[in-house]
C-alpha cells in the first residue's frame, strides 16, 4: 500500500559535500531544524529536497551524489555557479536578507537576479511535482523559495502545502519597495498554511496580502477564491534536552573549567553570532565601551568573549562589517587593557557544539542584540545549558525571541543608555532574581522545543485542509 508521505523543501539539505582531494565527504547538519525535522524526513518514503552545499557540474559525480544521498531520504538539488551567485547570493542575500531585516539602503534590486530567483524556484517546485503524489504533504521552508507554494498549487490543485518563514516578514511600508511584491506573495499564498515565527510578521504579512493582492481577510484567514488559508505565528525552537544534557556531561566539565579557571574573579559575557549588519555588533561593542568609560569599577571585573562565525565576507558590505568590528575590539583592547587583564576575548571562526555549550554554561552573561532577527537560538541554546539557573540574558526586542523569554533583560539595542543599564543590572542582579527569572525562561524553552514547534506546525497544516473541505462542501 502507498502511504501518504511528507516533503521538505529547503535551499540547503541537512548534510553538506566537502572535498578531500577527489573524495567526497558528506557532513551532516547539527543545526535545529535538521534534528527536528529529523524525526520527519528519515522516517519510510518521506523526502528532504535542497540543495548539497556545494557546485557539482559534472554529471556523473551529481549521479553518485543522487545515488548516496537516495538511502538518507535526500534528494538534491544542483545549481551551477551562475544559478546559486543570482538567485541565492543576489535575489535572496542582496534584496530579500537585507530588505525583511529593515536594510533597505543595502538592497539591490536587478531583474537578472530575480530571473534567476524565478527559474530556481521552479527547479525545486519540479523536483517537488516529481515526486509528488495525492495526499502528500508538502513543508517549504524560508525566503528563498518563497515562489514554490504557487508554482507547486499550479500544476497540483489539491496539494497540502505549508511555508514557513525564517527571518521577519517587515511591515507593508517596507515590503513594498520591492518591484516583484505582487509576485512574491502570489508565490506565498499558493500554501495552506503560512508560518512565521512571530505574531506581528504574520499581521505585516496579512495587511501586505490586503493592500497589495486586495485579498479578504478575517483575523488570521486569507481568502483565495472563497478558500480560506491562514497565516500564524509558530515561534521555532531548539533541541532544549540536547543542550541541557551537553552541559551536566561529565565530559564537559575540561572545558569548563578551563574557561572558569582563565576568567578568574571577573564576570564572564557573552555573545555568539554570525557575521551580519542583522547582530549589532556595532550596537554592542558601542555599549560595552560606554560601559567601562561610564563605570571603572569594571575594569579587570568583567571579560566580553565575542564568537563570531565568518559568513559571506568576500560581499563588500560584510568585509566592511569585519573591519569595523576589527578596529573597534582592538580599539577598546588597547583603551582599557592592563598588563593582567584583556577586556574582549574575539574569535572570528566556527566553534565546536561542545565549547559552545560550555561557554554558555560557565558565562554569567549572554548578549543577544540583534538589530533585527527573526527568532534567534542562541538566546535559547544560552537559557538551555544554564543547568544551575544562573546567569542573566540580555535580549534585543527586534529578536523574534524577545516574545517569549520575558524574563530577560530586554532591550532596545539603539538606545545606548539603557543598553548600559542593562550591562549594570545584570552585572549586579542578586543570584535570587537569576534565579527566578531563568528558571521560567529555561521552563518555556524546555516546553516549546523544536519537537513541539514541528508537531504543532504540522497538526495544524492538517486542520487547514478540514477546513477547507468543511467550508466547500457547504
Ligand atoms: P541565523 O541567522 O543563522 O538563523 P540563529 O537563530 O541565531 O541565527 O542561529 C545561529 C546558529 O549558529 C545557532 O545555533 C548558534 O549556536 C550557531 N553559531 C553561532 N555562532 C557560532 C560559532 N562561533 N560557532 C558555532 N556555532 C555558532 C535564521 C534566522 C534566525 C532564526 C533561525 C531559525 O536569522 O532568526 O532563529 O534562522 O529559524
Amino acid at each position: 500500500m502507498n502511504r501518504a508521505k511528507t516533503i521538505i523543501v529547503s535551499n540547503r539539505l541537512p548534510v553538506k559535500i566537502v572535498f578531500n582531494g577527489e573524495q567526497m565527504i558528506y557532513q551532516s547538519s547539527e543545526g535545529g531544524l535538521a534534528t527536528g525535522l529529523g524525526s520527519i524526513y528519515k522516517d519510510g518514503d518521506n523526502i528532504w529536497i535542497g540543495w548539497p552545499g556545494a557546485i557539482i557540474n559534472e554529471e556523473t559525480k551529481q549521479e553518485k551524489i543522487a545515488d548516496d544521498l537516495t538511502d538518507r531520504n535526500l534528494s538534491p538539488i544542483f545549481l551551477t555557479e551562475e544559478e546559486y551567485n543570482k538567485y541565492y547570493e543576489g535575489f535572496s542575500n542582496e534584496t530579500l536578507w537585507p530588505l525583511f531585516h529593515y536594510f533597505p539602503s543595502y538592497a539591490n534590486y536587478s531583474d537578472e537576479n530575480w530571473n534567476m530567483y524565478k527559474a530556481v524556484n521552479q527547479k525545486f517546485a519540479d523536483a517537488v511535482l516529481e515526486v509528488l503524489k495525492n495526499d502528500d504533504q508538502i513543508w517549504v521552508h524560508d525566503y528563498q523559495l518563497m515562489l514554490v507554494p504557487q508554482m507547486i498549487r499550479a500544476k497540483a490543485r489539491n496539494a497540502k502545502i505549508g511555508f514557513f518563514l525564517h527571518i521577519p516578514f517587515p511591515s507593508y511600508e517596507v515590503f513594498r519597495l520591492l518591484p516583484w511584491r505582487d509576485e512574491l506573495l502570489k508565490g506565498l499564498v499558493g500554501a495552506d498554511l503560512l508560518g512565521f515565527h512571530t505574531y506581528d510578521d504574520s499581521k505585516y504579512f496579512i495587511n501586505s496580502c490586503q493592500r497589495i493582492l486586495g485579498l479578504t481577510t478575517n483575523s488570521n484567514q486569507l481568502f483565495i477564491h472563497d478558500k480560506p488559508i491562514i497565516a500564524d505565528a509558530f515561534p521555532i525552537s531548539i533541541d532544549f534536552d540536547k543542550f541541557n544534557s551537553l552541559a551536566n556531561d561529565p565530559l564537559q566539565k575540561p572545558h569548563e573549567e578551563n574557561i572558569v579557571k582563565r576568567k578568574g574573579k571577573a564576570k564572564l559575557m557573552i555573545s555568539v553570532d554570525r557575521l551580519d549588519y542583522s547582530k549589532g555588533l556595532i550596537n554592542r561593542l558601542k555599549a560595552f565601551d560606554k560601559l567601562l568609560e561610564q563605570n571603572p569599577q569594571y575594569i579587570e571585573k568583567v571579560v566580553f568573549v565575542q564568537l563570531v562565525v565568518p559568513s559571506r565576507d568576500t560581499v563588500k558590505q560584510y568585509a566592511d562589517l569585519k573591519e569595523e568590528v576589527d578596529k573597534m575590539v582592538s580599539n577598546i583592547n588597547s583603551k582599557y587593557s592592563t598588563l593582567e587583564w584583556v577586556p574582549i576575548h574575539y574569535f572570528y571562526r566556527s566553534f565546536s557544539i561542545d565549547l559552545l555549550a560550555a561557554l554558555y554554561k560557565t558565562a554569567d552573561i549572554a548578549l543577544v542584540t540583534p538589530m533585527r532577527d527573526g527568532m534567534n537560538l542562541v538566546s535559547k541554546e544560552y537559557v538551555a545549558c544554564k543547568t544551575d539557573e544562573t546567569g542573566v540574558l540580555i535580549l534585543s526586542e527586534m529578536a523574534g525571541a524577545s516574545k517569549e523569554l520575558n524574563d530577560a533583560l530586554v532591550i532596545n539595542p539603539n538606545d545606548s543608555n539603557k543598553f548600559v543599564k542593562a550591562l549594570v543590572h545584570a552585572l549586579e542582579m542578586p543570584v535570587d532574581e537569576q534565579r527566578q527569572r531563568m528558571r521560567s525562561m529555561r521552563e518555556i524553552v524546555s516546553r516549546f522545543n523544536i519537537h513541539h514547534w514541528v508537531k504543532v506546525f504540522m497538526n495544524r497544516l492538517e486542520d487547514v485542509k478540514v477546513l477547507q473541505r468543511k467550508l466547500s462542501v457547504r
